[in-house]
């Protein structure tokens, strides 16, 4: 049986995992807008991820015995209509997500749930990726500037990008 405490973390984090891919979906329609098909099939990708990352825990929650609080998903506020600047929040906001991630082990840890630790783990190695992942777009876009050509060339080949269900914990 999952601790209250623990129990309410992890529902809090189920509410950040879906607002992410709502975020995602918000910054996907100004790429569509842009007409940059690659970006968007990026963010399309990033949707799926991020719901199936709400769905691990959501799972993972009944799994133990505990009981699910789905709470009310904020508005997504996408700050910026330039790729460059978008992907600047996407990296702000991976990084946010990094520190609710630790946030959460830190309950896991005070509640000493070494079970839900050894589940977060994954959650903390794909954070790291997922860092890693946005801060390279970031800098490839950095280096693209204005060069229109060479944004079209980076669209192209973000539209390779396929969705692969985790197989988290
Ligand atoms: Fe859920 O991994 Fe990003 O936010």
């Amino acid at each position: 049986m999952i601790n209250e405490k623990l129990e309410k973390a992890f529902n809090d984090q189920i509410n950040k995992e879906f607002y992410s891919a709502y975020l995602y979906l918000a910054m996907k329609s100004k790429f569509a807008e842009m007409n940059l098909n690659g970006f968007v099939n990026w963010f399309d990708v990033q949707v799926q991820e991020e719901q199936a990352h709400g769905m691990g825990m959501y799972d993972y929650v009944l799994e133990r015995g505990g009981k699910i609080e789905l709470g009310a998903i904020d508005k997504p506020e996408v700050k910026s209509e330039n790729p460059l600047e978008i992907f600047e929040q996407v990296l702000e906001h991976e990084e946010y997500v990094t520190s609710r991630i630790n946030a959460l082990m830190d309950v896991a840890e005070e509640t000493k749930d070494r079970a839900a630790l050894s589940f977060l783990d994954w959650y903390l190695k794909e954070q790291v990726e997922e860092e890693s992942n946005v801060g390279g777009l970031l800098a490839t876009l950095k280096l693209i500037g204005e060069d229109k050509k060479a944004l079209l060339m980076l669209d192209k080949d973000l539209s390779t990008r396929v969705f692969n269900p985790p197989v988290i914990g």
